[in-house]
């Protein structure tokens, strides 16, 4: 027991009451880490986990709006500036109602270790709002981004801050808010977003980078269990947006067979396995509910969500079961019934998608578990990749863009099994992600001195 980590996680805990989120991501890096502080004194003498569990700055501001009707409207907005250390803030900006301080600290404090799995040089932030764009008209959505932005771009640039897409944030955002910095700034600064459509300075694959990289991960995972692999596999995937969608698409490649997907209103199950078309053209082109796949596929059965079970897709029987939505939907009653079910191999998309509960019961059971810091790095080492094709004012092709990431994912696969044999913790690549990430922010903390 390492009396250092109960002493800053009971600080943690009492300076960041009513941050359940929050507290559950520090809690699950620094339990990790207690083999690794116990062996050197150093990183107590130099404060190292007290810097780290605290954001350099959080930016919290009124973002007022007129919708449709004319009814003025007021969300609130942030951004954490959680980590420059060995970059730029870079992390994407979440608008969905459910955002608050908890929510955006969390993810940016995960931010901070993932970014530094990828071996690339981006420091950790996060954003948000607690807007939500479901059921807004074009014009209103661009209307609350411009607003967004107005404030936003006083502590953003293309070296100092770089945010990009999340739950609610894709290219048609994107797009708006580059178009009012640009405007504010009355410079074309390239790089001050990431996630940008290629039109106009995007990079090829960034779309796909997350999802593909969770399987590229995945793959590089069950290869060095056992010699396994995606094909004849059937595999579940929560979440039918952009995650979820190409880890689908990449997955289906592989030869897995993909029998569910959801959102936030329920799941669909097609025994025959899923038509991708069909759900991008539901999500993407159409902006609809996934119960529509039923339209054309009268053989699929749909659950709905309720309150007592609002991810019923974890009740369906599978291989492998890829959590893509969003935060605490394994619970340890769904890690049970996956278990029960037969599940070999849980890779997270999403961030912490899974209770640290749940991560116990899997890991007990021999369960293969792909930690979503490293498992979902792939999107944002896909934004480096873009930022630096707009410092260069050139274009990479999409191989060469995939290719890269597939190598990205491979070291990092590399990197969290290293530190879990290095610790002698087996295949619980869990904590190895955390042991890797953190060695490398100590090491850069250390030589930076104390600031
Ligand atoms: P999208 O907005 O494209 O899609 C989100 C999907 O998850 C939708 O199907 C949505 O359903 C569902 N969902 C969201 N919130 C809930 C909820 N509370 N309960 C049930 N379902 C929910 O977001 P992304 O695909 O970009 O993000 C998904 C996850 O992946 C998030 O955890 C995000 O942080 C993480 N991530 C994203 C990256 C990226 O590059 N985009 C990179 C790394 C991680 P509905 O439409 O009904 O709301
Ligand atoms: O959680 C994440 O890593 C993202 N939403 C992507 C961040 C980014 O800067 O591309």
């Amino acid at each position: 027991m390492s009396m250092y980590v109960e002493k800053v996680l009971d600080d943690v805990k009492l300076k960041n009451s009513g941050e359940p989120e929050f507290f559950q991501a520090v809690d699950e890096v620094l339990s990790a880490l207690k083999p690794v502080v116990e062996k050197n004194g150093d990183y107590e003498k130099f404060a190292i986990l007290e810097r780290m569990v605290e954001p350099e700055r959080l930016i919290i501001f009124r973002i007022p709006w007129v919708d449709d009707s004319g009814k003025i409207r007021i969300n609130r907005g942030y951004r954490v500036q959680f980590s420059s250390l060995i970059g730029p803030y870079k992390g994407g900006l979440r608008f969905h109602p459910s955002v608050n301080q908890s929510i955006i600290k969390f993810l940016g404090f995960e931010q901070v270790f993932k970014n530094a799995l990828t071996g690339l040089p981006i420091g950790g932030g996060k954003g948000g709002s607690d807007f939500d764009p479901k059921g807004k008209s074009d014009a209103e959505v661009m209307r609350f981004c411009q607003s967004f932005m107005t404030e936003l771009q006083r502590h953003i640039g293309q070296d100092v801050d770089v945010p990009a897409g999340d739950i609610g944030v894709g290219a048609r955002e994107i797009g708006y808010l580059f178009g009012q910095y640009k405007r504010i700034k009355d410079a074309y600064e390239g790089g001050v977003l990431t996630g940008k459509s290629v039109a106009y300075g995007g990079s090829l694959a960034r779309t796909e980078a997350t999802g593909y990289g969770l399987i590229y991960f995945m793959r590089e995972m069950l290869k060095s269990n056992g010699g396994n692999s995606f094909e004849g596999k059937t595999v579940t995937i929560s979440g039918s947006g952009n995650v979820a969608i190409y880890a689908c698409q990449k997955a289906q490649e592989l030869g897995a067979k993909v029998v569910a997907m959801s959102d936030s209103n329920g799941c669909i199950y097609d025994k025959y396995g899923i038509e991708l078309n069909d759900i991008k053209r539901i999500k993407e082109v159409e902006r609809g509910r996934i119960k529509n796949y039923l339209i054309n596929h009268k053989e699929a059965v749909y659950t709905e969500a309720t309150a007592e079970n609002p991810f019923p897709i974890w009740s369906i029987k599978t291989d492998i079961a890829l959590p893509c939505a969003t935060q605490n939907e394994i619970s340890l009653d769904a890690a049970k019934l996956l278990v029960q079910n037969g599940v070999t191999a849980v890779g997270e998309g999403a961030n912490m998608p899974t209770s640290m509960e749940a991560i116990e019961y899997f890991l007990a059971n021999n369960v293969l578990f792909a930690p979503a810091k490293a498992a979902n790095a792939g999107g944002v080492a896909t934004s480096a990749i873009e930022m630096s094709q707009n410092s260069m004012r050139f274009y990479y092709t999409f191989e060469e863009v995939d290719r890269k990431l597939e190598n990205i994912m491979k070291n990092i696969f590399k990197s969290c099994k290293d530190a879990a044999d290095r610790y002698e913790l087996g295949n619980n690549y869990a904590a190895g992600a955390n042991i890797a990430a953190f060695t490398k922010l100590a090491e850069a903390m250390i030589a930076q001195g104390v600031v």
